[in-house]
């Protein structure tokens, strides 16, 4: 019986994905370091200094732990300026309508995200006070498929972990959601990962009894 669910921010709950992709994109081109957007996929879920470290799998020499950290940092501008521009209306499809469906079913809702920006971003989007609780990289030491994120969101709400679904887009995150004995909805590009209990390609499409009945 599903007592809570725990929602990623980036790619389930909002686009900022796509500002991701153009901030990393912006910083290779910067360094000649070839990136696209394949490379970019296996960049959903994991953190900033995890992400740059892929990225960096194609560089052409080394790089010192001060100049990582400042690539790490002029991504972070790039994508922070992308993120002012941020409204209610980036909100992806069918989004308000579970998170209200779920309230009034009296099943507990939460964030679980690599990201450090989540507080930043769930103001600009207007949600930051329609979470239970919040679990995000500013908390945690291990990021996806490590299942820190959520199992903290669990112990933060009291529930169980294997009375938690966790609705994510990336594989890491499918993978983070198995480790942390929890069930998982997969969507957008993770809508076809087999270690998920429930598959779809946008949140549009799923109802509250389909996720409670998982
Ligand atoms: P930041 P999620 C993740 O968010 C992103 O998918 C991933 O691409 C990013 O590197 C990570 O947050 C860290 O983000 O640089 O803002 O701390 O999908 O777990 O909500
Ligand atoms: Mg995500």
């Amino acid at each position: 019986m599903i007592k809570a669910v725990i929602f990623d921010l980036d790619g389930v709950i909002v686009t900022t994905d796509e500002f991701h992709y153009q901030g990393w994109q912006k910083l290779a081109n910067e360094e000649g370091i070839f990136f696209n957007r394949t490379i970019n996929e296996r960049l959903r879920g994991v953190s900033r200094f995890e992400s740059l470290e892929i990225i960096l799998e194609k560089a052409t020499r080394t790089y010192s732990h001060e100049e990582k950290a400042e690539m790490a940092e002029r991504k972070n501008n790039y994508y922070r300026a992308l993120l002012h521009t941020l409204t209610p209306a980036d909100i992806l499809p069918g989004v308000l309508k579970l998170l209200t469906g779920l309230r009034n079913a009296g099943i507990k809702v939460a964030v679980g995200s690599s990201s450090r920006n989540t507080p930043f971003i769930l103001e600009k989007i207007g949600l930051s006070r329609s979470f239970d609780t919040v679990s995000d990289g500013n908390q945690i030491k291990k990021s996806k498929p490590d299942p820190e994120v959520f199992l903290l969101a669990a112990a933060k709400m009291q529930v169980p972990a294997d009375q938690c679904l966790v609705v994510e887009d990336a594989d890491a995150g499918v993978e983070a959601a198995n480790r942390a004995g929890m069930k998982c909805l997969a969507v957008g590009s993770a809508r076809s990962n087999p270690l998920a209990n429930m598959n779809a390609n946008s949140l549009n499409e799923v109802s509250v009894d389909q996720l409670l009945n998982l």
